[in-house]
């Protein structure tokens, strides 16, 4: 029998967590022969509904759950851990704007990067809760946990992306690849179609209406979010879970060869960004290390939404520069 893997995961109780733990127990996302020992991490006032989920974890007898425990201390819930999925933090109020947010949301992240120092020796972090990005940036700066262990996820974005420029060449999802989204988690994100591949041909040969590129699909994805939330009640919960598993088995798994995968990670100054930010990058692995893809080209229209999520991102960083 393996080591089980130990992973953490916060805002156990919020409905994000509720469609991603299931699936880390019931041995969907490590594989039947590998065990897990899930660690949560909640507020106070959510530890009896968290209860529940565990209740519920109990009652589904998966072979590969060989272990779990709940806390509401960070210190605890990371202790030994070998993965931390950051999910946990405050949804945006009636009238919030996101400065507000981010206000509200960074201490939470001051005290479990200092945290995650008690965690194992091959941690990663995927930091989900919003803003995800300025969060990360954070966590990565208030622990001694090396920062190249810390990423922020834009795989739902990537993921929402794939399925409509799919939809739209009507081919499967698997055709389309070399898909990259640059820069944050926000209505600023670029979905670069530009440096695309479907069926292995640049896209701009099997998707020809450039307005429909521009004006619907770019818009379209940065602004999905809001229509689910519009459509649903509530904020996207099961494709944000398998946006965090995506993102975390791309960090574990060989990068398909000619492909890559993208998350935000802390930026080197690599196409231009301020060393330093936690930045929406195409990332590939080598061995167990990611790198950015780099030398990719944008047009002006491009680099100028590039420029547009990189400005966002630097004002992110001042609100919240007495945290860093
Ligand atoms: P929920 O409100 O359902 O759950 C959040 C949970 O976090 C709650 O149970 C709450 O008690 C807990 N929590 C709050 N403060 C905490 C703390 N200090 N420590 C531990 N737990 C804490 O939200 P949910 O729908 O699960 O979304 C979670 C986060 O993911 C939100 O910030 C949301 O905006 C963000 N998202 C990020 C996405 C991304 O692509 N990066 C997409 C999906 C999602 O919108």
């Amino acid at each position: 029998m393996a080591e089980p893997i130990r992973v953490a995961v916060t805002g156990a109780a919020g409905q994000i967590a509720y469609s991603a733990i299931f699936r880390l127990a019931s041995g969907a996302v490590f594989g039947p022969d590998q065990p897990v020992h899930l660690s949560f991490l909640e507020i106070t006032p959510a530890m009896k509904v968290l209860e529940a989920v565990m209740m519920e974890l109990d009652d589904c007898a998966f072979p590969t759950l060989v272990g779990m425990d709940a806390s509401d201390q960070a210190d605890q819930a990371f202790d030994g851990v070998n993965a931390a999925l950051l999910i946990g933090s405050r949804p945006r109020g009636p009238g919030m704007e996101r400065a507000d947010l981010i206000r509200v949301n960074g201490p939470i992240f001051v005290g479990q990067g200092k945290a995650l120092n008690r965690a194992a020796a091959d941690l990663r972090v995927v930091v989900v809760g919003n803003p995800c990005n300025t969060n990360c940036l954070i966590a990565m700066r208030n622990s001694d946990v090396p920062k190249d262990r810390f990423s922020a996820m834009m795989r739902l974005d990537y993921n929402r992306a794939k399925t409509m420029l799919a939809k739209k060449a009507n081919v499967p999802v698997t055709a389309v690849t070399n898909l990259a989204v640059w820069g944050n988690h926000s209505n600023n994100q670029y979905p670069d179609f530009e440096n695309a591949r479907i069926q292995g041909r640049p896209l701009s040969e099997v998707i020809t209406d450039e307005d429909w590129l521009k004006n619907t699909f770019v818009p379209d994805v940065q602004t999905r979010g809001a229509v689910v939330i519009k459509a649903r009640g509530s904020s996207s919960a099961a494709s944000g879970a398998i946006a965090a598993l995506d993102h975390l088995l791309s960090f574990r798994q060989p990068t398909p060869a000619g492909d890559w995968f993208v998350a935000a990670v802390l930026s080197e100054g690599q196409y231009g960004v301020d060393p330093g930010l936690v930045f929406g990058y195409p990332l590939r692995l080598k061995g167990d290390q990611w790198e950015v893809v780099e030398g990719l080209t944008l047009s002006d229209w491009g680099r100028a939404k590039f420029d547009a999520v990189l400005n966002e991102l630097r004002q992110e960083r001042e609100v919240v520069k007495d945290l860093l």
